[in-house]
């Protein structure tokens, strides 16, 4: 579908970011995906009030009534050494502390970067890769979450109630950018200090349908999840649906 521009006049973004705000479109991945083939500069963003055909992993499915919550895709082309994976870690981590500042709610980070509140899904994310970038797109949850999930309007005390996506998405533009600046090895270890998956017991589906449960003792260099089995045995999990077990 083709986007459908919202008035910018009133929108201001931190410098260095070429945002646009778009009411409507099918979804704002595959359109910066397009954007990106294109030429579009790193940290051009796509910001949408409404997705049609809004995009899960998997080729799963991304719900959200129009103007609840925050539905966007941020470009990156790296020029450093910095890993590609490193970007989805840059936006789960900026996401998390963004909702913190904004809307003093801290939600807890899932391997591999799914944000939860009470172990209820607030926040997913979805990163497409190019031979030389990678979009990494994210759905907050902020006014309106599905059944089983959780959406940070039910957390939010005082003024910031007021508050929206567009200011979430402001705070967190600043958020990765301080992250941006961090070198792999820091940004590495600010990821697993706040993952909350390491320590746990988990379940993980893995991508071929088969089930395994075990304890997450820590992620690797290519960000994948070891989980160790009570036999001693330990796997590298590199895709795959991870649920944190109560004890
Ligand atoms: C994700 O997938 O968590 C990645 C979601 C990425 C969405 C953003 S929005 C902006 C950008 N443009 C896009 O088109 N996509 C990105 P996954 O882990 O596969 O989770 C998808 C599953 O979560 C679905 O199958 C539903 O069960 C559930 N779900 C759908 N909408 C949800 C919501 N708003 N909150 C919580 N869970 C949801």
């Amino acid at each position: 579908m083709a986007a459908s521009d919202a008035n910018p006049s009133s929108e201001h973004w931190p410098a260095g970011w070429n945002v646009r705000h778009v009411q409507e479109t099918g979804s704002t991945n595959s359109d910066l995906v397009e954007l990106a083939r294109a030429g579009a500069a790193h940290h051009s963003v796509i910001v949408a009030d409404h997705q049609t055909a809004g995009r899960g992993r998997l080729d799963r499915k991304w719900e959200a009534p129009p103007g609840a919550n925050l539905l966007v895709s941020l470009l990156f082309k790296p020029s450093s050494s910095r890993p590609l994976h490193h970007y989805t870690h840059i936006v789960g981590l900026a996401a998390r502390n963004a909702s913190n500042t904004v809307f003093g709610v801290l939600p807890d980070l899932k391997w591999p970067n799914d944000l939860l509140i009470d172990d209820r899904k607030v926040a997913g994310i979805l990163a497409q890769g190019g031979a030389d970038f990678v979009v990494v797109g994210i759905g907050v949850n902020v006014g309106w979450a599905p059944e089983g999930a959780a959406r940070l309007g039910d957390h939010v005390r005082g003024s910031s109630a007021e508050l929206g996506p567009l200011d979430l998405l402001r705070a967190m533009l600043v958020e990765v950018e301080r992250h941006e600046a961090m070198s792999n090895i820091e940004l590495r270890a600010t990821y697993e200090s706040q993952l909350s998956t390491i320590g746990r017991r988990v379940r993980v589906e893995l991508t071929n349908g088969v089930v395994v449960e075990g304890s997450a003792i820590g992620v690797d260099d290519e960000a994948r999840l070891a989980v160790q089995f009570d036999s001693g045995e330990t796997i590298a999990v590199d895709v795959g649906d991870v649920i944190h077990l109560r004890t």
